[in-house]
């Protein structure tokens, strides 16, 4: 492996669009041959955390074990595409201090709540709103806008293509994308 092990840590609401941006990423990361992984909680929630719920506590260990894991992956020169809520400055702290300073790149998804919840994928807003669901983040659960993020995209145009490159241009600066 040529490349160096990092972490693209996205962070953002349910529905700003970090799932779709990771695959994007992925793919454009696999047809310059570099080698790469997404963490998501379709890969992740229904596996080695799928302990886990979404009560304050539960998703601080979810955020701990996803930055072991990311960390162990990184250390064999993998490229991790992490991309969950995280939706405190405390779990990213922790995220960050276990992957280490350097290598952590965080991408603040900076989609307004309303376009999400306008988007609502899943319908898991409209049963956040009846309560339906509880400890929904943006709805009823807190989401803190990260401090100093390495980066902020806005979603909201979901000009996947466009926001990619600038991430691969910012994240990869010696590559021409
Ligand atoms: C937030 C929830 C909740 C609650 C289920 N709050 O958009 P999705 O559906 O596909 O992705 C969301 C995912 C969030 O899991 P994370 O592991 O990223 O969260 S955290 O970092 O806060 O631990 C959403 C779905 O799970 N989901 N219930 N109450 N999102």
């Amino acid at each position: 492996l040529k490349q160096k092990g990092k972490v693209i840590w996205m962070t953002g609401l349910s529905g700003s669009g970090k799932t779709t941006l990771a695959s994007a990423l992925e793919k454009r990361l696999f047809e310059l041959n570099y080698f790469c992984q997404i963490l998501d909680g379709d890969n992740v929630r229904s596996g080695i955390n799928r302990n886990l719920r979404f009560t304050e506590e539960d998703r601080i260990e979810n955020i701990r074990r996803i930055a072991e894991v990311s960390k162990l992956f990184m250390n064999c020169g993998i490229i991790l595409i992490c991309a969950f809520i995280s939706p405190t400055n405390e779990m990213r702290a922790l995220a960050r201090e276990i992957i280490g300073e350097d290598d952590f790149l965080e991408v603040f998804i900076d989609t307004p709540l309303e376009v999400c919840e306008q988007r609502d994928p899943k319908g898991l807003y409209k049963k956040a709103r009846t309560g339906e669901i509880k400890n929904f983040t943006g709805i009823s659960a807190p989401f803190e806008i990260p401090n100093q993020p390495f980066m902020v995209v806005d979603n909201t145009n979901a000009d996947i293509k466009a926001t990619v490159r600038e991430m691969l241009k910012k994240i990869i600066p010696q590559v021409r994308w």
